[in-house]
């Protein structure tokens, strides 16, 4: 029975036209979770996930309240805040170098300040979200040497030990994400992404299709069976695509993947508006079929200077037809590489009313989450 219904959500999402919004029913309601030991806070944001995108998309960006443009370290702000006076819903942290066993990232910023920043948000009862642009770890250069890899990191691989001591720092961390209550907070975490393209070692092109699925299942078990993190949920992101088979490449199996993502940015070629609904409505539908909620993990336009209308022109007419869970833009870092507003862009105002659209939840209007 299950199956002819499921048959019939997506004969309708077919014959759906582009300009009408795609409501679709979830049919398939059985509830699966990587890890079933999950906390009851990390079991109730995965339920809270799936359902929020029937109320709007939690809008937030990559590391909001821990610096700006102009601004780095300031209490109680976030260039999201200034703007429309609200928190961002989805926090966005970095933790490459984590496996290095340094106390700044990447990005020089402090992992203890991450952890403080994370622990912060969840309290005020907003979500977390986590990359991790690891080192490659055949040469110890950088996310982006492409370098084959992860064949020397899988089980059987030279590099297998090292690895394992590499998730160990990262199971530490993890561990380490405890409110007032000693409550663990859960968090998303998105290892290996844009695996479709071929920008970092774990990239189409820079492994196999077995490779990965090796890593990402290793990677999981590791943390949940050997170290006993239990306050991970798992999303499993593409670069953008163009089929369905595509985006399934390197696919674990469902029951390694708690949320469907995909990063795509606006880009010259791109008319995003079209595009991005594109992608969106072939996320959903894979959505559907696998029973998984959804989410755009990166986005935005860089630099903006010269689309003041962006924000509700292009993001919110994708983001209301489609049934997104969150939607993120990546960090303001400075004047020549920022993604969200900030106060006298030329955006500004647009935001503002963007960030007050009924389909846009930012913290304060944020449903219970854990
Ligand atoms: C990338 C860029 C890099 C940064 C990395 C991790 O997209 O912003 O400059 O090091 O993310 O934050």
């Amino acid at each position: 029975m299950k199956k002819y219904i499921l048959l019939l959500v997506v004969i309708c999402l077919f014959s759906c036209k582009n300009e009408n919004p795609v409501i679709i029913p979830i049919t398939n309601d059985k509830f699966t979770i990587v890890d079933d030991k999950a906390t009851e806070q990390t079991h109730n944001l995965l339920v809270n996930l799936k359902s929020i995108s029937k109320k709007g998309a939690m809008f937030g960006q990559q590391c909001s309240t821990l610096y700006g443009l102009g601004w780095y370290g300031d209490k109680n702000r976030s260039d999201i805040k200034t703007v429309c006076g609200n928190y961002p819903a989805i926090n966005g942290w970095e933790i490459g170098g984590i496996e290095l066993g340094n106390t700044i990232n990447l990005d020089k910023d402090k992992f203890d300040d991450i952890r403080s920043h994370i622990i912060a948000a969840y309290q005020r009862g907003g979500v977390n979200t986590i990359t991790w642009h690891a080192n490659n770890p055949a040469t110890n250069g950088n996310a982006w040497d492409k370098t084959q890899a992860v064949n020397t990191i899988i089980p059987g691989g030279i590099n297998h030990e090292k690895y394992k001591m590499w998730l160990d720092k990262i199971a530490d961390f993890m561990l380490t994400l405890k409110d007032s209550n000693n409550h663990f907070v859960p968090v998303l975490f998105r290892p290996f992404h844009e695996f479709s393209g071929d920008g970092f070692w774990w990239g189409k092109g820079n492994c196999t299709s077995e490779e990965y699925i090796a890593l990402w299942k290793f990677t999981i078990t590791y943390l949940r069976d050997t170290k006993g993190v239990h306050n991970i949920l798992y999303v499993y992101s593409s670069d953008i695509v163009n089929t369905q088979a595509q985006y399934l490449d390197f696919w674990p199996g469902d029951e390694y993947v708690d949320v469907l993502g995909i990063d795509a940015y606006d880009r010259p070629s791109w008319n995003f508006e079209d595009n991005c609904l594109q992608l969106t409505r072939l996320l959903n539908h894979i959505g559907i079929l696998k029973n998984k909620p959804i989410a755009l993990t990166e986005t935005g336009l860089q630099n903006n200077t010269n689309q003041a209308s962006w924000w509700t022109q292009k993001l919110l007419k994708v983001l209301i037809t489609q049934p997104v869970s969150y939607v993120m833009v990546w960090r303001n870092e400075n004047t020549n590489d920022f993604f969200g507003p900030y106060p006298g862009c030329i955006s500004e105002a647009d935001f503002l009313k963007f960030s007050k659209s009924d389909k846009i939840i930012l913290e304060n209007n944020l449903p219970k989450m854990y």
